[in-house]
């Protein structure tokens, strides 16, 4: 509780007030620890707010229920993107950033006043662009605003607010890094997961940058004060919408990691080689936004075909890098541990019981052979003239930031409630059982969105029959994706039920155990005794992992072509 000498005139005031955490011996900030509670019970209350939305609009796209009307859909569309995609994740990721530039290095959080200045304009933008929505049937205009579409200037404002709020909290992060780094609460580089976490940082301050060169001008447009060409907000707004992903997915992969050591004790394979492929997201993941204008009439093939190529492999790259180290970790980790028997004999020793590795291996899949596959496929240009604006294009993304980031964070959020929140996680089973139902519902969105889309379904259209023509297995395809959303919005329903039971009831309690079901050991501590000698050993190498990544690019390079197949058969020539 001593108070130290301001490092700069902002941080007056701030003091060494921290406890030490029992189970990981980490020293908590309690600037942190409130902000972290602050920003997570935000996260919470927009997810509860965007999975209402989701189960309507879901049991509206399900053709056969058909349940809103027209306004209420896209009313509920509109609220849907933003509470889901704008307010859930970046609120998560600032209590990550929080906690990532603080507890993680054992330092002080710098500049709290800072801190919750963002938090609250957060809060306000957040909070003002539902009532808008809400409120005025103007304003429907769907997460993306595209202008022409004029909605309320207060919508533009309140995008503003929330973005300015966003880039302050950022700014806290790097403040924090600098000064930990001068008052030396860290030697060398910084861990993994924090740097992880500084290439969303990194990413989220373009990003917001670029979302302001978006919504200032459309917000002036709508007071009237200048005209705005929508091509040219189109191209603003994706040099925003499309890296914002790649903070969440850098944020994902940095909480992958994270989840990996708590969980199974992974010590990564090499550690330089988890930095690069960070650093390939930092710099190549921009300049792939342009697979959102593909089918846009100003821009020329060549600039199209260069902006979706080359620059995105190598961010595809990256992800491929994680998505072998990640597991080839686990894989070793639990080799270590004796689970040696035959390719896949640690996969089935794995703490399957254990919500945070169910949430992992649920996320991790999703995010790959669902999401990463799509996507990459509808991001080429002469596949994307058939896919664009399809329900594949939902498919995939509810397979990434759904599946892949919202699991992930659901399931970090459970020992969140131990270690921060400092209560006893309650409904154990549930929290066990969550990951599976959420991630099982999530594939069945999915895919079936990809395989309505596939044959035609549009996205953002309240109803595909107005033309009379509609194949039975659209119904089909359609059903399976409302039976999805039916199991994902119930993990949804005992996701929040865990969290708030957990929150609300009982006494504060000090943890003591890191795993929460599987074990009472600490594989944390563990993680640091995995020794090089049995990083080396003959018997821990990860065959395994190196079986599932070649059966993965059999699986993307099968679903790749099959799509230009069916590109070729667009078009008989005979
Ligand atoms: C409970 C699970 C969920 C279900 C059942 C669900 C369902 C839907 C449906 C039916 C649509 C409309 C598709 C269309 O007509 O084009 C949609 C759109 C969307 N969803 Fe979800 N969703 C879920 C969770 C999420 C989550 C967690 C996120 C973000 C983290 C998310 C982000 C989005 C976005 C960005 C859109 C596009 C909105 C637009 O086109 O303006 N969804 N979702
Ligand atoms: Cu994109």
């Amino acid at each position: 509780m001593t108070a130290l000498s301001p490092t700069f005139p902002w941080a007056k005031g701030a003091k060494d007030d921290y406890r030490a955490c029992p189970v990981t011996t980490l020293k908590v900030d309690l600037h942190t620890e409130r902000l972290i509670i602050a920003n997570a019970v935000m996260a919470v209350v927009c997810l509860t707010l965007g999975g209402i939305a989701a189960l309507l609009i879901a049991l509206t796209r399900w053709q056969a229920i058909h349940l809103l009307d027209a306004t209420w859909f896209y009313r509920l569309l509109t609220l849907h993107g933003i509470d889901m995609l704008v307010a859930w994740i970046v609120f998560f990721e600032m209590a990550g950033l929080h906690f990532g530039s603080t507890v993680l290095l054992n330092a002080r959080h710098a500049a709290p006043k800072l801190a919750w200045l963002g938090f609250i304009l957060m809060t306000v933008g957040g909070l003002m662009a539902n009532f808008v929505v809400w409120f005025d049937t103007n304003s429907i205009v769907t997460f993306t605003a595209y202008v022409p579409l004029k909605a309320h200037p207060l919508f533009y404002l309140s995008y503003i607010l929330f973005a300015v709020g966003a880039l302050i909290a950022v700014i806290t992060f790097f403040i924090n890094i600098v000064v930990a780094k001068r008052e030396a609460r860290f030697e060398g580089s910084m861990p993994l997961v924090v740097f992880g976490l500084m290439t969303a940082a990194i990413l989220a301050t373009y990003t917001l940058l670029q979302g302001a060169a978006a919504i200032v001008p459309a917000f002036l447009w709508s007071l009237g004060l200048m005209d705005l060409d929508p091509g040219i907000y189109r191209n603003f707004f994706w040099g925003f919408g499309h890296p914002a992903q790649q903070v969440n997915l850098a944020a994902m992969v940095a909480i992958w990691y994270s989840l990996a050591q708590m969980t199974v004790g992974i010590r990564p394979l090499n550690e330089k080689f988890s930095r690069l492929a960070f650093i390939l997201y930092l710099f190549f993941i921009n300049l792939g936004s342009a697979h959102h204008l593909l089918v846009d009439p100003g821009l020329t093939f060549g600039w199209k075909a260069v902006n979706t190529s080359y620059a995105m492999y190598l961010a595809v790259l990256g992800s491929m890098m994680h998505a072998f180290s990640i597991p080839a970790a686990m894989e070793v980790a639990l080799r270590a541990k004796g689970f040696r028997k035959g390719l896949f004999g640690w996969l089935r020793n794995g703490p399957w019981n254990e919500p945070g590795f169910g949430a992992l291996v649920t996320s991790m899949i999703l995010f790959g052979w669902v999401g990463g596959v799509t996507g990459v496929t509808i991001g080429t240009e002469q596949i994307n003239m058939l896919a664009h604006n399809t329900l594949r294009l939902p498919g995939h993304f509810h397979a990434t930031v759904v599946g892949g980031t919202t699991t992930a964070f659901m399931g970090f959020t459970y020992y969140v409630i131990p270690l921060i929140f400092r209560k006893e996680l309650k409904l154990k089973k549930w929290a066990v059982w969550q990951p599976y139902v959420f991630g099982f519902g999530t594939l069945l969105v999915s895919l079936g969105m990809i395989t309505s889309g596939l044959q035609g379904v549009s996205r953002r259209n309240w109803d595909i029959t107005f033309a009379g023509v509609v194949p039975g297995t659209v119904d089909l395809t359609l059903a399976i994706f409302g039976i999805g959303a039916l199991i994902a919005v119930t993990g949804g329903i005992m996701y929040i039920t865990v969290v708030l039971t957990s929150i609300l009831t009982g006494p504060r309690l000090e943890a003591s155990n890191m795993l929460l079901v599987a074990g009472t050991n600490n594989p944390l501590l563990e993680s640091t005794k995995l020794t090089d000698h049995q990083l080396e050993d003959k018997q821990n190498q990860p065959r395994g992992t190196l079986v599932l990544v070649f059966a993965f690019l059999v699986w993307f390079a099968v679903y790749y072509l099959t799509n230009w197949w069916l590109l070729g058969r667009t078009w008989f020539i005979r």
